[in-house]
């Protein structure tokens, strides 16, 4: 397609209660959402000779402050402008057009910026397709049309407080529970979920790696409550201490944050650093990415599942359609909208029986509603060509 204007959106939106994890609470989501125009020629456009004009639209899952990665929102919002956006120009100019196949290769040249490099690869593929009728999940391999859907449970003021919440996802019917952990807030929290609740709850803990190997001892004493998996314990640059950590539990190390790239993958799973790999496309530059890191994994036998980033509609529907591939054996942080936010940007992702629907329409399926959207919106501006 050919590329006439990048819309770089922030959007401020409250959360329903506190999230809060190893490296800090938050209390509202600041997000960057890309929506790139332009223009479908040939075969997609009907033969039209003029080009008929898409948009889609992509969401950069960094933070507003680089406390779970390096990268931040306002340092992502900077980039784009910059010297993602104009480098996807300047190939349109070279070339006559960009695919979602190239762009990544188009970006190359900027190191790092992931997350920003998987936004502007989100809006570009959501145009291609929206283009072409076709859905995100059909695009990337999709096997089913539900995915099962679990949901990350912040760190409480009290263990009566997580007990109470925890209480209300089961009832609500979600397929798993994930624990967010620090020192201090690890075995006493899991031992009273799992005793409150039963061997049959399908349990998980994240550190956000907020541990070192001096704790060993500690983690360990995890083993005894069957979790599905322990989320990132170590450093985010540190594969072979988690390799060492492995070789003492019992528990399997899953990866998150160090999961940065295929080749991170590749070689975290031949250090046995973890036996289950956490998949978010932001944090490995998109969803072309991710499902490469989905196929590397499923090659070698490595469960994967859907990690989340508090995305609105827009990620959130593109995830869904993402953890419904083969390799997607665990249950997902693909919660419904409601699980963070009151009014969503987007028609809400709805759990329903612990499931939800991988959307079908062409794109991501979902598109911001327009006042809703403006209601959130905390400032925008438009790079042209
Ligand atoms: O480590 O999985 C994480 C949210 C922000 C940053 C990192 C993480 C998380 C979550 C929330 O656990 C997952 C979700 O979006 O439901
Ligand atoms: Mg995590």
């Amino acid at each position: 397609m050919k590329i006439t204007g990048v819309e770089l959106r922030t959007v401020r939106m409250p959360l329903v209660s506190p999230f809060e994890t190893s490296f800090g609470v938050q209390r509202e989501r600041l997000a960057v959402l890309v929506r790139v125009v332009g223009t479908v020629s040939g075969a997609a456009a009907g033969g039209d000779r003029k080009g008929r004009e898409v948009q889609g639209w992509g969401e950069c899952v960094a933070m507003e402050a680089p406390l779970y990665n390096s990268e931040y929102a306002a340092g992502s919002l900077e980039v784009l402008r910059r010297y993602l956006v104009p480098l996807l120009f300047r190939e349109v100019e070279r070339t006559g057009g960009v695919t979602a196949e190239n762009v990544e290769s188009v970006l190359a040249p900027v190191v790092g910026h992931r997350m920003a490099k998987g936004a502007l690869e989100m809006a570009v593929l959501d145009a291609q397709l929206r283009g072409s009728g076709t859905s995100f999940a059909s695009y990337l391999g999709a096997v089913r049309d539900t995915v099962p859907s679990g949901v990350s449970v912040g760190i409480q003021p009290s263990v009566n407080a997580l007990l109470d919440v925890v209480g209300e996802y089961v009832t609500q019917g979600y397929a798993r529970v994930k624990l967010k952990i620090r020192p201090g807030w690890d075995v006493v929290p899991v031992e009273a979920v799992r005793n409150r609740f039963g061997d049959l709850l399908a349990l998980q803990v994240d550190a956000n790696a907020a541990y070192s190997l001096a704790d060993v001892r500690t983690l360990a004493r995890l083993d005894e409550f069957d979790l599905l998996l322990l989320e990132q314990p170590l450093a985010r640059d540190d594969l072979r201490q988690h390799a060492e950590l492995a070789t003492r539990l019992r528990t399997p190390v899953c990866l998150d944050e160090s999961i940065t790239s295929v080749r991170a993958a590749a070689d975290a799973i031949a250090l046995r650093a973890c036996r289950v790999v956490n998949i978010k496309a932001g944090r490995v530059g998109g969803y072309l990415t991710a499902r490469r890191v989905h196929d590397l994994c499923l090659a070698n036998g490595v469960p994967v599942w859907c990690g989340g980033m508090l995305e609105t509609g827009l990620g959130r529907a593109a995830n869904a359609a993402l953890a419904a591939l083969p390799g997607f054996t665990l249950p997902g942080d693909v919660s419904g909208s409601d699980r963070f936010y009151e009014r969503d940007i987007t028609e809400p992702i709805v759990m329903d029986d612990g499931q939800v629907a991988v959307p079908t329409g062409a794109g991501l399926g979902v598109e911001p509603i327009k006042d809703v959207l403006e209601r959130f919106t905390v400032a925008t501006e438009w790079v042209q060509a």
